[in-house]
């Protein structure tokens, strides 16, 4: 890895088809980094078992989001891509920040109490001590930047707060990590109930808008979308319905919400539906198209996560191996 470089590091869990949510509000935010920053992104399977998985899926996910990432430009010699249950180190630096993080503080987490809540009949221990297993996925390659969506914030803090405090009990060893939130931290939200993020676990399909869509489906769940009173294309506090559907607008079609409100005003909301229809379709299908050639490409996927792993695991060693001598573990003699 280049040392004059900041590093950058980030994650999405194989949880189901990534939404446009994922897409507009962090993957699509990671490819300018690449020139600039020493690039980490990881597909976060360890994560994704705090709900219940199905293994065949599990695997389907993992491999289709590794080809989803370079569909949508990462490229594997410029970054390193690699699953994070391939660097063991992950889970063990886990353990150790476990101890220094308190329940009080986990129990607090927002994510943590809409999924206890969302999963009622399997709160486990992993849902608890997600943030501190992502805290380590970004403390370990002294990260300095972790381009995310708004609703991962609060993590973030959670983990700028561990590094702190690791620091302060021992000595200098984590970089503080940033948050970088882009378009002033856009949140997309869901279809059907537009006061709720876009989320990749919504049983509701209508809801989500998925990058392995077909065009026609993605016209038909935007024709369906809920909208709000008075056929008003507007963006407005007490209009989420299509406050939502012009950021998606904006966003796909790179054109300003205000150019967006001129463009649209009077034409109601038909009009305007298929037109947010037709930026969506114009990003997400060059994306899909590569995504399927490099799916059936296994040797190739194989190949970059090889590399994307030991790349990976150098750093990793090294910082865990810091970490352990300095809590006072005794160094293994190799
Ligand atoms: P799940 O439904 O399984 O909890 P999710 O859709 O919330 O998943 P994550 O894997 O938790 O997706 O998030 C991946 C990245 O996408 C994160 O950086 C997160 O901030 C971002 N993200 C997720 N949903 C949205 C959204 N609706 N709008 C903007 N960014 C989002
Ligand atoms: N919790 C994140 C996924 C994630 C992540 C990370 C993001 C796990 N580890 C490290 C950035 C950096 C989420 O998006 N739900």
């Amino acid at each position: 890895m280049d040392n004059v470089r900041k590093t950058a590091f980030s994650g999405v869990q194989p949880t189901g088809r990534i939404t446009l949510g994922n897409y507009l509000g962090a993957i699509r935010n990671w490819r300018p980094l690449q020139d600039e920053y020493n690039c980490l992104y990881c597909v976060v399977d360890l994560h994704s078992l705090t709900v219940t998985q199905v293994p065949a899926e599990l695997r389907k996910n993992t491999m289709d989001l590794v080809a989803l990432y370079i569909a949508c430009g990462i490229d594997p010699d410029k970054s390193s891509l690699f699953i994070q249950s391939h660097v063991h180190e992950h889970a063990e630096l886990t353990w150790i920040l476990d101890t220094i993080a308190y329940v009080g503080e986990m129990n607090r987490m927002t994510q943590f109490k809409d999924k206890s809540r969302k999963h009622a009949d399997n709160i486990n221990m992993g849902l608890m001590n997600y943030p501190v297993l992502m805290a380590s996925d970004i403390l370990l390659y002294q990260t300095d930047l972790v381009p995310v969506g708004k609703d991962q914030l609060q993590h973030l803090e959670l983990a700028r707060n561990l590094a702190e405090r690791f620091n302060n009990r021992y000595s200098p060893t984590f970089v503080v990590p940033e948050a970088l939130c882009f378009q002033n931290g856009c949140s997309i939200k869901s279809l059907q109930e537009p006061t709720a993020k876009m989320s990749k676990s919504d049983p509701n399909e209508n809801a989500v808008i998925t990058l392995f869509d077909d065009p026609d489906t993605i016209r038909r769940k935007l024709r369906r979308a809920v909208t709000d009173c008075c056929s008003e294309v507007r963006f407005a506090e007490d209009k989420p319905a299509i406050s939502n559907l012009l950021t998606i607008y904006s966003l796909t079609a790179d054109e300003s919400i205000a150019d967006a409100e001129k463009r649209f005003d009077g034409c109601g909301y038909g009009v305007f539906k298929d037109a947010v229809a037709d930026a969506v379709i114009s990003v997400v299908e060059p994306i899909q198209r590569e995504q399927k050639r490099l799916a059936a490409d296994k040797s190739y996927l194989e190949n970059v996560l090889k590399q994307g792993a030991e790349q990976a695991e150098r750093t990793a060693r090294k910082t865990l191996d810091k970490v352990y001598r300095k809590i006072g573990l005794i160094g293994r003699v190799r």
